[in-house]
């Protein structure tokens, strides 16, 4: 099978494209230019000489229609995104064109070309704001309340993938991804920024994490569970809107604590907190509840909070050596 991803050099993509590998398929992917080439396929460098990969935007309609011309997929994964929530506020005209917009430019180009071309868009618990069902959890029928540029993008894709569903008969799949993480995890998330920075400590590079909200809650899952995810909601017989997550939520706090206790540091003494990376809007809690997805699939996380953030630290302790 053909199957072209957007956002193929991001963290998801990288580990989606592995997995197509492994299960025997033609993988194509879009990637931007940009003027350093080696950082922009870092994260695929070790596959590379197994893709095909053409360069496009979804901000630029002909490039997309080049790409589905070029690979001929029956499935596109559309993984590309401006990503980043914090950054979302500083930068909301470009996070609607590329995350919202860009969604509709891919649609559209499928109909065009083929619509008999299944996709799947890469939406996410970020749509919910601070919505939640009674019971603190967050599921397919819980209200949609983003609170961010990047959530009320997202929101954007999402009807539309329904809309191109319901109008034009096409398999358009909606995957609402919470949380989700690893070492390829851009350093300026949560995650990656607090193992890679307590990493950096330890070894006496720096002296403090300076972070925003330590309260928030989310539902942390790692990304090499999440893309098997996305796999087995594309074998579905019909297009679906599903939640995936791993039903667990643990504080920004949590984190911090289990990254410093690996590590034997003292949170008085290197952890401090600044302004400046809190959001203008946040959501507080996010939880989400997958029965839908696993009843289907037969999906389930493999790899715990616990372990995700030690394979991290693990990761940031050979790398910085
Ligand atoms: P990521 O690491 O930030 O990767 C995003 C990818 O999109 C990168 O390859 C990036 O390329 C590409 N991209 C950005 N703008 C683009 C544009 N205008 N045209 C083409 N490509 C563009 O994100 P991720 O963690 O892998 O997430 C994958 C998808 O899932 C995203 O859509 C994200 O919003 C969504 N999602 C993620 C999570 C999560 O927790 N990770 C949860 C829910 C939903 P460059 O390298 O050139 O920037
Ligand atoms: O790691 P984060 O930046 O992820 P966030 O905002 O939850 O968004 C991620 O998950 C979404 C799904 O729910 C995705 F759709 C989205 O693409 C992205 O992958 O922040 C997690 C929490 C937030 O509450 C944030 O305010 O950590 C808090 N936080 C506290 N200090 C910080 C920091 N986040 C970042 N990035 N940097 C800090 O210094």
């Amino acid at each position: 099978m053909n199957v072209l991803i957007t956002g193929i050099n991001g963290q998801d993509g990288s580990y989606l494209a592995e997995l197509l590998l492994e299960l025997g398929h033609n993988v194509h992917g879009i990637v931007r230019r940009n003027s350093q080439s080696e950082n922009q396929t870092s994260r695929i460098e070790h596959i590379r000489h197994q893709l095909n990969l053409y360069y496009g935007d979804l901000t630029d309609f002909a490039s997309i229609i080049t790409a589905l011309k070029k690979s001929e997929p029956q499935i596109v994964f559309n993984l590309a995104a401006q990503s980043h929530v914090k950054i979302s506020f500083e930068q909301p005209v470009y996070t609607m064109q590329a995350t919202g917009l860009g969604f509709l430019n891919l649609a559209e180009a499928v109909r065009i070309i083929n619509p008999a071309i299944k996709i799947f868009q890469a939406s996410s618990s970020e749509m919910f704001g601070n919505s939640s069902d009674g019971d603190g959890f967050q599921r397919e029928l819980t209200p949609f309340a983003p609170v961010s540029p990047y959530g009320i993008a997202k929101l954007m894709a999402y009807q539309t993938a329904i809309n191109y569903r319901d109008s034009y008969n096409m398999f358009v799949t909606n995957g609402i991804f919470f949380n989700h993480e690893s070492p390829r995890r851009g350093t300026n998330f949560l995650t990656n920024k607090v193992c890679k920075t307590a990493v950096e400590i330890s070894q006496g590079k720096t002296d403090a994490l300076v972070l925003g909200n330590m309260h928030t809650r989310r539902d942390w899952g790692h990304s090499k569970d999440y893309v098997k995810a996305m796999w087995a909601l594309m074998q579905l017989e019909k297009p679906t809107d599903a939640i995936c997550a791993t039903g667990i939520t643990h504080s920004v706090g949590d984190v911090v604590d289990h990254v410093f206790g690996r590590l034997k540091l003292n949170r008085t003494q290197h952890l401090r907190t600044d302004r400046k990376f809190e959001r203008p809007t946040e959501i507080l809690s996010l939880c989400g509840e997958s029965s839908k997805l696993r009843n289907l699939t037969g999906w389930k996380p493999e790899i715990s909070f616990e372990q995700m953030l030690d394979e991290m630290v693990d990761y940031w302790i050979k790398e910085l050596n």
